[in-house]
């Protein structure tokens, strides 16, 4: 009897380990700080002239980029072929170029 009791509280804290362990497994990808670290890495890609900034067409490339990886709005972005329409409300200050900080604060 004892040692049954002992089999099943063990048995009943490995599940509860795996499935911690699980659970981390399936959300570590999808949290915000992981898509917003891609998010940055296809910036520095996608930036062809080293600037900061991203043009027109360095943005498309950012935006394909983060389609791929499935970050945020990107995918559907790319499926409508919204380029110009997100290009013009990323780049916030109208000055034609998406800065860093202006990828930031669509990203929150
Ligand atoms: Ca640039
Ligand atoms: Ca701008």
């Amino acid at each position: 009897m004892g040692v049954t009791t002992v089999n099943t509280k063990q048995s009943f804290s490995t599940r509860l380990a795996l499935a911690t362990a699980l659970w981390i497994a399936l959300a570590l990808p999808a949290t915000a700080t992981s898509q917003r670290a891609q998010a940055q890495a296809n910036f520095l890609k996608a930036d062809a002239n080293q600037d900061n900034q991203l043009d027109y067409a360095e943005f498309k490339t950012f935006v394909n980029l983060n389609a791929d990886q499935g970050l945020g709005r990107a995918p559907r972005i790319r499926r409508f072929g919204m380029y110009g329409r997100a290009f013009n409300i990323a780049d916030e200050n109208g000055d034609g170029v998406v800065s860093k900080q202006e990828i930031e604060a669509q990203s929150q």
